[in-house]
């Protein structure tokens, strides 16, 4: 990796507002938070970090407000060889983010643009203010999606509604992300914080077990056949029913009272 000055070392900041809530921003605000290499190494870094924490019970992925992130940085991808990009293996460090295990809210101001889309359709929730806009517009620049955002759009979306995105690189409104499957809540944009804020304190005080088995199930169990889907549930099932946070959450709803869990 290349030496990082202390500013470089800033374009992406780990912040930990209350007790078990992360949040991983993107800082490179005088390029619209584009992705350069050092930002989504840092990404990777600070999901690693937080992998562990077992302490943090919900995290938020998020930019500023005039950008989620527009994508690669095409000033930077533009002198790379194809071989240059191959050995950077963009892939591994999305998959650090992506095995991240416990829930992530994508809070999106602004553009959502290529590989910003696709970071925000890595995320397990995406909230989205009114102004955001989303887009795979790599077609634009002669490329395609290349880090999960044909294969993981079109699980979200369907595929004609895949198709129109990617075939066109046309840009969508909230709104219409929102009515497409893709976003879960739209709020003003100077709410979208507070929002997810509040569900993630939401998140964190349920039981963590149950939330990270929940997460693996619908990740991977679409990718199944229907009866070992059904099999990766129930025997997710399973195990929850022995843990100690199932036997604390069921007690504290016969007492009338608020659970505390330990993720045990
Ligand atoms: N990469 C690098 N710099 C960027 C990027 C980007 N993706 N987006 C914005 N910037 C920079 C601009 O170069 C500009 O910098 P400067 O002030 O030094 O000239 C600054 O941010 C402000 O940008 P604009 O002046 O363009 O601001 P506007 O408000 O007019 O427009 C937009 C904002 C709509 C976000 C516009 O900047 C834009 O369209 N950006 C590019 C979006 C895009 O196409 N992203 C890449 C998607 S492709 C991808 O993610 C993966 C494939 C990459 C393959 C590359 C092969 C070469």
């Amino acid at each position: 990796m290349p030496e990082m000055s202390k500013e470089v070392s800033e374009e992406v900041l780990l912040e930990f507002p209350e007790e078990h809530i992360a949040i991983v921003r993107i800082n490179r605000p005088k390029a619209y938070n584009a992705l350069n290499l050092n930002v989504r190494t840092l990404i990777a870094e600070k999901f690693d970090e937080l992998k562990g924490r077992e302490d943090i019970r919900a995290v938020i992925l998020t930019g500023n407000e005039k950008s989620f992130a527009a994508g690669a940085d095409l000033k930077e991808m533009s002198v790379l060889s194809a071989m240059d990009y191959y050995k950077i293996h963009v892939e591994r460090l999305y998959n650090t983010f992506a095995d991240y295990p416990r829930p992530v809210i994508a809070a999106v101001n602004g553009f959502a643009l290529g590989g910003g889309m696709e970071l925000a359709m890595i995320s397990d929730i995406i909230l989205a203010g009114k102004g955001a806009k989303f887009g795979q517009p790599e077609v634009k620049v002669g490329v395609m999606p290349g880090a999960g955002g044909s294969q993981r759009l079109v699980r979200a979306v369907g595929k004609y509604n895949a198709m129109r995105l990617c075939m066109t690189g046309m840009m969508i409104g909230a709104d219409e992300a929102k009515s497409m499957g893709l976003v879960c809540e739209v709020l003003d944009d100077d709410k979208v914080m507070d929002r997810a804020l509040e569900m993630a304190r939401e998140l964190a005080a349920l039981p963590p077990l149950g939330l990270e088995h929940i997460k693996y199930a619908i990740l991977h169990g679409p990718d199944m056949s229907l009866e070992s889907a059904l099999g990766l549930e129930r025997k997710s099932m399973q195990v929850l029913m022995s843990s100690k946070d199932r036997a604390e959450a069921t007690a504290a709803f016969l007492e009338k009272r608020k659970g505390t869990y330990t993720g045990e």
